[in-house]
C-alpha cells in the first residue's frame, strides 16, 4: 500500500496542518511561560518556590537597588557601618566575656537578697529557672545549641531583679511600691475571673474582650502580665499565666491582626518572660510565632504590611495600603532578638532592610512622615508626628542603639538627625513657658501635643546620656521640660489624669478642647518619662508625680471589678469606658513599680524596654 504524502499533512500521521502545529506550539509555551510567570512574579509565592528553590533564594525582591543581596552586603559591612557578617552569620551573641559583671551575683544572691520572704521568693524563682532547664514543646527553629541562657545569666552586669528585688529603704517608698503591686494583683485577680483567657477586661460588665487587632489570638493581658508579675513576686499569678500560655496559647490562629501589636504584645512578652526565667517555653511560642510574622514582609519594597493572618497564606502586599512609620518601625528590637535565640539571620534582615530604605529615601526637612507605601516605597503623606503614628519608631531607634551595646552607629545617627528635625521644626515653647512637640502637616504646625507623645521625655533621657558631650545636658533639659508639660496636662485636670490629646492655641495651654479629646484609657507614656527621669535625675518630684498619678487611678479608674479608662478627665464625676487594657498590666504598673523601686531592679545597664514595657536584654558587643 502506498501512502500518498499530502501536501499540509505531518508525517507523522497526526494530521495536523503546519499553521496547526505551530498555533499549537505557540499555545503551548504561552501556557508554560504563565505557570513559571506565577511562580516567580506572584506576590507572596513562597510556598511555591519553596518547592523548587533554595530557602535563601526565596526572600522578597526589593525595589530598585534595594534588593535582598544590598541587604546582606550592607550587614557585611565593618561594625562602624552596621552589622559585621559574623553576626549575620552566627546570630548576635549576647555578652561576649568582655562585658562581665565585676562578681558573678550568682552564687551570691541568696545570700544577699537576705530574709524569710526573699528567700522563699528566690527559691521559688528557681524552681521555675530549673524548670527551664527541661526541653518542652518543639523547637520551632530555636536553635538551643547556639545560645546559652546559663551563659547568658553569667554576664549581666547586676542580677535582673536587684540585689533585693528593688525594694527601696525608704519606708514611705516601699509602702508605695507594695501599694502598686497590690494594684497590680487586684487587676490581675479581676482579669482571671471575668475574662480569663480572653484579651482584656471589661471591669462594669464582668466579661472578656476580643476586638480585633489581634486576629484569632488570645491572651493578650496573660502576656502582657508575665513579666510584670514575676518582678513583683507574684508568683502564684505567674504560675497561673505560664501554664496558660502552656495549655493554651494557641498560635494557629485565623483571622487579620496587626503586625505591630502582636510584635510589641505577644512577641515581647514572651521574650520577656524568656528571658527573666529561662523557662524554654517562651522561647519557643516567641520563635513560632516571629516566623509566622515572616509573610508580612512579601512586598515590593520589604516594608511590612501593616495587617497579616496569622492562620493561612495570604497574597501579601496585594491587599496592602499604606504602611504606618510606627508600625513598621518598631520591630527592630524584638526581630534582633529573635535572630538571636533561634540563630536565623531572617529577622535581622528583615529590619535592617527597612532601615536601608528609610535611609535611602528623601526626607521633607529631615522629618519622617507617617505613611509609607509598602509598594513604591515613597512616602504617602507629609504629616509627621512624635505622637500617634510616629511615636515608638524614634523610640526604637535609640533603643536599637542601646541595646546593641552601643554599636549600632546607624541607628544612633538616624535617632540624633531626627531629633536634630524634630527639635528645627516641631519643638515649640507655649506663651505659658511650656515647652511640647507639634505636629506638622505639610510645613503647617498643629498646636497639638498627643498623651502617646509624652514617652518622648523619657526617650529623650535616655538618649541624652549618649549624647555629644556639649549637647547632654541640653538633651536632658529638653527631656525634663517635656516631662513637666506631660505632668501640667494631668495637673491642670480635674481628675489629676491626662487628656488623651491637649492643645496649645486658642488660649489652650496644655488642655484637651475638643470633647472627643478628653478620654484617658489607662496609658503609661506619662508615667514612663517620671520613671526614665527618676532614674536619670534621681530628682524626687517625679516620684511625686507618679504618686499622684497612683491616687488618682485609685480614685477615678478603680472599680469593683478591675480598672477602666475614663471618658472625660475634666469631670470628677466620671463615666467608664469599661476597659482595662492589656498595657495597664505591662507598661502603666510595672513603671509605676520601678519608679517606687531601686534601680538596680531591671538595670539600665543590663535592660532596655519595647515600647510594651517588656525589658530585653542588651547584646553585649553589638
Ligand atoms: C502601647 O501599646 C505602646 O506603648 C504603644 O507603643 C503605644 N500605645 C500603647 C499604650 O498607650
Amino acid at each position: 500500500m502506498v501512502f500518498r504524502k499530502l501536501p499540509g499533512v505531518s508525517a507523522s500521521g497526526m494530521g495536523l496542518r503546519l499553521s496547526q502545529k505551530f498555533m499549537f506550539l505557540l499555545f503551548l509555551s504561552g501556557l508554560v511561560t504563565l505557570c513559571f510567570g506565577a511562580l516567580f512574579f506572584l506576590p507572596d509565592s513562597v510556598r511555591l518556590k519553596r518547592i523548587f528553590l533554595s530557602k535563601t533564594e526565596i526572600q522578597p525582591v526589593t525595589v530598585g537597588s534595594g534588593s535582598e543581596n544590598d541587604v546582606r552586603e550592607h550587614l557585611k559591612r565593618p561594625k562602624d557601618q552596621g552589622m559585621t557578617s559574623a553576626k549575620v552569620e552566627a546570630g548576635i551573641k549576647l555578652k561576649s566575656q568582655s562585658r562581665k559583671p565585676p562578681v558573678s551575683y550568682e552564687a551570691t544572691e541568696v545570700r544577699l537578697a537576705g530574709g524569710k520572704a526573699q528567700e522563699d521568693l528566690n527559691l521559688s524563682r528557681s524552681k521555675t529557672e530549673s524548670a527551664s532547664e527541661k526541653v518542652t514543646s518543639s523547637n520551632h527553629g530555636a536553635n538551643s545549641d547556639t545560645f546559652s541562657y546559663k551563659k547568658f545569666r553569667r554576664c549581666l552586669f547586676k542580677p535582673p531583679l536587684g540585689r533585693d528585688s528593688g525594694r527601696p529603704a525608704d519606708p514611705q517608698t516601699n509602702e508605695r511600691r507594695e501599694k502598686v503591686k497590690e494594684m497590680m494583683k487586684f487587676a490581675w485577680d479581676n482579669y482571671k475571673r471575668y475574662a480569663w483567657g480572653k484579651n482584656e477586661l471589661r471591669p462594669l460588665t464582668r466579661n472578656g474582650h476580643i476586638g480585633n487587632m489581634f486576629g484569632g489570638l488570645r491572651g493578650a493581658s496573660v502576656v502582657d502580665s508575665l513579666d510584670t508579675l514575676y518582678i513583683m513576686g507574684l508568683m502564684d499569678e505567674y504560675n497561673d499565666a505560664k501554664e496558660w500560655v502552656k495549655t493554651s496559647l494557641d498560635l494557629n490562629s485565623n483571622g487579620e491582626a496587626s503586625l505591630f501589636e502582636v510584635n510589641i504584645r505577644y512577641v515581647g512578652g514572651l521574650l520577656s518572660a524568656y528571658y527573666l526565667t529561662g523557662e524554654e517555653l517562651f522561647k519557643n511560642k516567641a520563635v513560632e510565632l516571629g516566623e509566622k510574622l515572616l509573610p508580612a514582609f512579601n512586598t515590593p519594597t520589604g516594608i511590612p504590611r501593616g495587617v497579616i493572618n496569622l492562620g493561612s497564606w495570604s497574597w501579601g502586599w496585594a491587599s496592602a495600603g499604606s504602611s504606618i512609620l510606627a508600625e513598621f518601625g518598631t520591630l527592630h528590637l524584638e526581630f534582633v532578638h529573635l535572630t538571636e535565640l533561634s540563630s536565623n539571620p531572617v529577622y535581622t534582615e528583615k529590619v535592617m532592610n527597612i532601615r536601608k530604605l528609610l535611609n535611602k529615601i528623601e526626607k521633607p526637612h529631615g522629618l519622617y512622615p507617617n505613611f509609607l507605601s509598602p509598594v513604591s516605597g515613597n512616602w504617602v503623606q507629609h504629616h509627621v508626628s512624635i505622637g500617634g503614628l510616629g511615636d515608638s519608631f524614634y523610640e526604637y531607634l535609640i533603643k536599637s542603639y542601646l541595646m546593641s551595646d552601643k554599636t549600632d552607629d546607624d541607628a544612633k545617627k538616624m535617632y540624633y538627625t531626627a531629633l536634630e528635625a524634630i527639635e528645627a521644626n516641631l519643638v515649640q515653647k507655649s506663651p505659658g513657658g511650656l515647652t511640647y512637640m507639634a505636629e506638622w502637616r505639610g510645613g503647617i504646625l498643629d498646636h497639638k501635643m498627643g498623651h502617646l507623645a509624652c514617652f518622648s521625655g523619657g526617650m529623650i533621657g535616655i538618649g541624652a546620656d549618649d549624647g555629644a558631650a556639649e549637647k547632654r545636658q541640653h538633651y536632658l533639659d529638653l527631656a525634663a521640660e517635656i516631662t513637666h508639660t506631660c505632668h501640667e496636662s494631668y495637673t491642670r485636670s480635674a481628675t489629676k489624669l491626662g487628656p488623651e490629646a491637649f492643645r496649645f492655641d486658642s488660649g489652650a495651654e496644655a488642655t484637651a478642647t475638643r470633647l472627643s479629646d478628653r478620654y484617658y484609657i489607662l496609658r503609661p507614656e506619662v508615667i514612663e518619662s517620671y520613671m526614665y527621669m527618676w532614674r536619670l535625675t534621681h530628682d524626687p518630684k517625679y516620684r511625686e508625680w507618679g504618686w499622684e498619678a497612683v491616687e488618682a487611678l485609685e480614685q477615678h479608674c478603680r472599680v469593683e471589678s478591675g480598672f477602666s479608662g475614663i471618658r472625660d478627665v475634666y469631670t470628677t464625676s466620671v463615666s467608664h469606658d469599661n476597659m482595662q487594657q492589656s498595657f495597664f498590666l505591662s507598661e502603666t504598673l510595672k513603671y509605676l513599680y520601678l519608679l517606687f523601686s531601686d534601680d538596680d531592679l531591671l538595670s539600665l545597664e543590663d535592660w532596655v524596654f519595647n515600647t510594651e514595657a517588656h525589658p530585653l536584654p542588651i547584646i553585649q558587643g553589638g
